[in-house]
C-alpha cells in the first residue's frame, strides 16, 4: 500500500473508534443549544408577525400560491437526470474535472496515475476500503485489457464503480405497494427529516396516493410546526400531539387514522435530537414496536435519512442506526451543497443499503428518486 494511503486508512480507522463518541456528541444537546434554537425560532415567528401584520392576510396567502406555482412549473421543465446532474455539479466539478487533469497529465498508466485517482476518490468521500477495492479492481482491468493509453482509463473507473453498486443487493424503489405503507423516517438532528417528509409527501400526492403524516417528532414546538406548515405546503394531512407528548402515542393516533382514513401512505416523522443515543434508540425501538403491533398488514420502509455534506460521519451514523432498526433505505439530502457525492458508493459498497431518495435543494420539488445509472453517468459528464 502506498505510503499517503496507509497514513489516510491510519486515521480513517481512529475516526472509526471514535464512531460512537462523535453520535453522542451529535445525539446530545447541551441547555445552551437548545436556548439558541428556541430563540432563533422565536425570531422567525416576530417576523413572520410582522410582515402578516403588513397585509391582509388573504392577499399574502394568495401571492404566496402564485409564486409557489411559477417555481414549481420552472422546476418541472428539468428532466430527472439534469437535475441529478445539477445537484452533484461540486461533486462532479472535484471528481471529473480532477480525474480527466490526472489522466491528461500522463503519457502511460502506472502506479503514479493509480496513486492520484486513489487521492481523488478518498476526497470525493468514496471512503478508504471502497477506494482501495475500486483501485485494485481498475488495476486488474487494465492488465486483462492491456490498455496503455491513461485515456481509456476514465470508462474503466466509471465501469467498475458502476459494477460495485449494482452488485449490491439492493432495491432502489420504496416499497410501498400493495397500499397501505408506513414510512418511518429516522436520523440524527438537522440532517433534512422534516423538509425530505414535506417532499415526499408533495410528490406522493403528486402520484395520486392518499397521504397521511403523523409528527413524532415531540422533542420540541417548533418542530411540530414545522412539519405542519410542510402539510400544508403539500395539501396532505398531519396527526399531532403537542409538545412533549409522548412519540409512539402519536404514531399509534397515526395509525388508526390512517386506517380510518384508507390512506395510502403514512409518514412518521421522529425525534434527531434527544438527550442521548440510549434514549433515542429507545424511543425508535418503542415506535418500531407499536407499529408492528398496530399496523402489520402495512408495507413498511424506514428511511435513514442523513446529510451528504457530512460525509464519512453520515456513514458512521448509518453504521449506528443499522444496529438498532431494519433500515430499508437512505435519503441522502444536501446533495446540491456538497462535494462529498461519493459517499453513496460507500453506503451501497459498505453498507449495503440502498439510497432510494436524493435531496437536491430545499424547494418542495428538491426530491427525487435514486437511481444507479443516472448517478454515475451524471458523475462524470
Ligand atoms: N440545500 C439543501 N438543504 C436541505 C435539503 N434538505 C434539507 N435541507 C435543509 O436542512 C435544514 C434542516 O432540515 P430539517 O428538515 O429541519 O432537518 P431535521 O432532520 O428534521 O432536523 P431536526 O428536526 O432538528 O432533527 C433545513 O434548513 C432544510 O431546508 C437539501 O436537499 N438541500
Ligand atoms: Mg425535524
Amino acid at each position: 500500500m502506498l505510503n499517503w494511503f496507509k497514513r489516510k486508512k491510519n486515521k480513517e480507522e481512529k475516526e472509526d473508534e471514535e464512531l460512537s463518541k462523535v453520535l453522542d456528541t451529535e445525539l446530545d444537546i447541551s441547555e445552551k443549544d437548545q436556548e439558541e434554537i428556541d430563540e432563533e425560532y422565536i425570531k422567525e415567528e416576530e417576523n413572520e408577525d410582522k410582515n402578516l401584520e403588513k397585509s391582509d392576510l388573504s392577499q399574502e396567502n394568495h401571492i404566496k400560491t402564485e409564486e409557489f406555482e411559477v417555481e414549481e412549473v420552472e422546476e418541472k421543465e428539468l428532466s430527472i437526470f439534469d437535475k441529478l446532474k445539477k445537484g452533484l455539479t461540486k461533486t462532479r466539478k472535484d471528481f471529473s474535472d480532477k480525474i480527466d487533469g490526472i489522466l491528461n497529465s500522463y503519457k502511460k498508466i502506472d502506479e503514479e496515475l493509480f496513486d492520484e485517482l486513489e487521492e481523488v476518490l478518498v476526497t470525493a468521500d468514496v471512503g478508504v476500503s471502497s477506494t482501495m477495492k475500486l483501485i485494485d479492481n481498475l488495476r486488474e482491468r487494465v492488465k486483462e485489457e492491456k490498455t496503455t493509453d491513461p485515456n481509456e482509463v476514465k470508462n474503466l473507473l466509471k465501469d467498475e464503480i458502476r459494477k460495485v453498486m449494482l452488485s449490491s443487493q439492493s432495491e432502489n424503489k420504496l416499497n410501498l405497494d400493495p397500499s397501505p405503507s408506513v414510512i418511518l423516517v429516522v436520523g440524527v438532528n438537522g440532517v433534512g427529516k422534516t423538509t425530505t417528509i414535506g417532499k415526499l409527501s408533495y410528490e406522493l400526492k403528486q402520484e395520486g396516493k392518499k397521504v397521511l403524516i403523523a409528527a413524532g417528532d415531540t422533542f420540541r414546538a417548533a418542530a411540530i410546526e414545522q412539519l405542519e406548515e410542510w402539510s400544508n405546503r403539500a395539501g396532505v394531512n398531519i396527526i399531532s400531539h403537542s409538545e412533549g407528548a409522548d412519540p409512539a402515542a402519536v404514531i399509534y393516533d397515526g395509525i388508526q387514522a390512517a386506517k380510518a382514513r384508507n390512506s395510502d401512505v403514512l409518514i412518521c416523522d421522529t425525534a434527531g435530537r434527544l438527550h442521548n443515543k440510549d434514549n433515542l434508540m429507545q424511543e425508535l425501538n418503542k415506535i418500531f414496536r407499536i407499529v408492528d403491533r398496530e399496523y402489520g398488514e402495512a408495507q413498511k420502509e424506514v428511511l435513514l435519512v442523513l446529510d451528504a455534506t457530512t460525509g464519512q460521519n453520515a456513514i458512521n451514523q448509518a453504521k449506528v442506526f443499522k444496529e438498532v432498526a431494519n433500515i430499508t433505505g437512505v435519503a441522502l439530502t444536501k446533495l446540491d451543497g456538497t462535494a462529498k457525492g461519493g459517499v453513496i458508493i460507500a453506503l451501497y459498497d459498505e453498507l449495503n443499503i440502498p439510497v432510494k431518495l436524493v435531496g437536491v435543494g430545499e424547494g418542495i420539488n428538491d426530491l427525487q428518486e435514486f437511481i444507479v445509472e443516472d448517478f454515475v453517468e451524471a458523475l462524470f459528464e
